[in-house]
């Protein structure tokens, strides 16, 4: 039986990132919600790596037979102890508009010098496969908070993450390009290695 790949992911915005980059493995990828998984998860971990896990092992444990994959990520803004980080999604209510939530980081930040606004992306992907094993790397793109929001593109913190070698926020950038140097982008293809060993190796 062909192998899928379940991401245990309820964003869609992350799920069309995660489409752009592992499109072409030559595996079905579902959204938990496309493998009719509806699983309530609390992500109480530590760090972005248990969160990670927490989130893969979670659906893994419905579809035991299945390669499941998540994703935990989030903003670490230097100048206010790495906050929001491992709580962004939470950061200001989960419920509350990322207007609103990068204006209030935006606010935070007012009259802070540019050397002092060093911020990151961070994604740790998790994958659990049918044997029970685990797999997490993660990885970072560095930035700087912007002074002011730009851009339409992307999700979430995009507006307010200034990529000074770019000359502009990852909000700014086609999704292409964003995918070529994000967080996300390089955690995601330095799993697709891992996952095209095992997939080589037999496990379809
Ligand atoms: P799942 O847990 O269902 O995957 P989530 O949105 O709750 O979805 P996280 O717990 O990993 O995901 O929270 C990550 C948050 O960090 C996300 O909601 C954004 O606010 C922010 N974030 C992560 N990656 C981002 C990116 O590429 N661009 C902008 N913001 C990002």
């Amino acid at each position: 039986m062909m192998k899928r790949i379940i991401f245990a992911t309820g964003n869609e915005n992350k799920m069309k990132e995660i489409r752009m980059i592992l499109g072409d493995l030559g595996v079905e990828i579902l959204s938990m919600k496309e493998a009719g998984v509806d699983v309530d998860i609390v992500e109480d971990g530590a760090s972005f790596e248990e969160n990670a896990e927490i989130k893969a092992r979670a659906v893994a444990r419905v579809l035991t037979s299945d390669i499941v994959l998540a994703d935990d990520s989030g903003l670490e803004i230097d100048y206010l102890d790495k906050a929001p980080g491992i709580y962004s999604a939470r950061f200001a209510g989960e419920d509350t508009s990322y207007v609103i939530k990068n204006s209030i980081l935006l606010d935070r930040m007012e009259g802070v010098p540019e050397e002092e606004r060093t911020a990151r992306f961070v994604c740790a992907v998790a994958a659990v496969f049918p044997d029970g094993t685990v797999d997490v790397v993660r990885k970072t793109i560095e930035g700087r908070v912007a002074y002011e929001s730009a851009g339409e593109n992307g999700f979430g913190y995009d507006p307010i993450f200034y990529v000074p070698e770019y000359g502009c926020t990852t909000a700014q950038m086609s999704p292409e390009q964003k995918n070529e140097l994000s967080h996300r982008g390089k955690a995601l293809r330095a799993m697709r290695d891992v996952l095209k060993e095992k997939l080589d190796g037999g496990l379809r």
